[in-house]
């Protein structure tokens, strides 16, 4: 049985990093570390098995096994949404009942990709997996699988359980087109880390991204200060994430340079599956001088990450 409700999974919400071994294999001891690590900051729920999570990367079984050793982990302390996505409808609701079966409080799903499905067929993908659980859904909009327009998600507000979207953009707003085509209930999730604090600023009901693994504190800190209307602060944490995340983005695939930054503050997040390829120690090296130089240059500090990097 689920423990939340949707309303309260909200906040800042890591798109959770799967941890993998050097092998490839899944690290379940390190990955309950890892989920350890993410629940010392204030973060709002998590996110699994996702673009960032590399769940395009995994089998089904090896998904169902991050949702299980995950699940047991966390215990009920945050909400959990797990992304099901896949192109077979089929394959995302065995992993939409699974996820339901373990506890989650929620389903995510992008749209079928690949094959430039009709609109008729994925508003069919969606109601198939929203229907096969009790879960609330929350329907993912990310250029990376096409995106759908405004008049799609209306029409998938009107499915049976989909409570949401997250929406991976950088024109913000579509946020308010799409409370008035599907309702101010109707929860949006902002995807762009670089746009978290306008995204906080248009109200919308959490941010779900990849950099909340690696500086979560840094985009609690800007929710904080939106909330308080401290805009002022809030504008110059959100400067300071743009260079941090742009600087990282500059060195690479963004899933191996935040795993192999992690690993050198002493955070094991693992290694990225092929074909993405992992840092070598040089480039390692590189990545890490370049962000405590952004460090020292724009007087970062209260960076959990920074400060683990800057003590090595
Ligand atoms: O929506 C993530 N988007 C992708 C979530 O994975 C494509 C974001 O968190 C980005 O990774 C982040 C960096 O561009 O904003």
């Amino acid at each position: 049985m689920s423990t939340y409700s949707i309303r309260d999974f909200k906040g800042v919400i890591p798109a959770v990093l799967t941890v993998f071994d050097q092998d490839e294999n899944l690290d379940e001891q390190a990955t309950r570390e890892f989920i350890r690590y993410l629940l010392t900051f204030e973060i709002g729920g998590l996110y699994l098995t996702g673009s960032t999570g590399e769940g395009f990367l995994m089998t089904p079984e090896e998904r169902k096994r991050v949702v299980e050793v995950v699940m047991s982990e966390v215990n009920g302390r945050v909400p959990v949404v797990v992304h099901v996505g896949a192109i077979s409808t089929k394959i995302s609701i065995d992993l939409a009942q699974h996820a339901e079966s373990f506890g989650a409080d929620g389903v995510s799903s992008v749209p079928p990709f690949y094959w430039r499905f009709s609109e008729a067929q994925i508003i069919q993908y969606y109601k198939d997996i929203a229907e096969s659980t009790a879960l609330p859904m929350i329907v993912y909009n990310i250029p990376l699988a096409g995106l759908m327009s405004i008049q799609t998600i209306e029409k998938l507000s009107t499915l049976k359980n989909v409570v949401g979207v997250k929406y991976t953009a950088s024109t913000l707003y579509e946020v308010t087109q799409i409370k008035d085509a599907c309702g101010q209930d109707f929860l949006i999730y902002g995807g762009s880390d670089e746009m978290a604090s306008s995204n906080i600023a248009l109200n919308v009901d959490g941010i779900i991204g990849s950099f909340y693994n690696m500086i979560p504190d840094l985009f609690i800190d800007i929710h904080n200060a939106v909330k308080a209307s401290d805009l002022p602060r809030a504008s110059e944490l959100q400067a300071n994430a743009v260079r941090l995340i742009m600087n990282i983005l500059a060195h690479g695939s963004m899933t191996a340079a935040m795993k192999a930054c992690l690993r050198h503050a002493g955070v094991n997040a693992g290694y990225a599956r092929r074909p993405f390829n992992n840092f070598t120690a040089e480039q390692e090296q590189a990545i890490v001088k370049s962000l405590l130089d952004l460090k020292s240059q724009y007087n970062i500090t209260n960076i959990d990450l920074l400060n683990r990097l800057a003590n090595r």
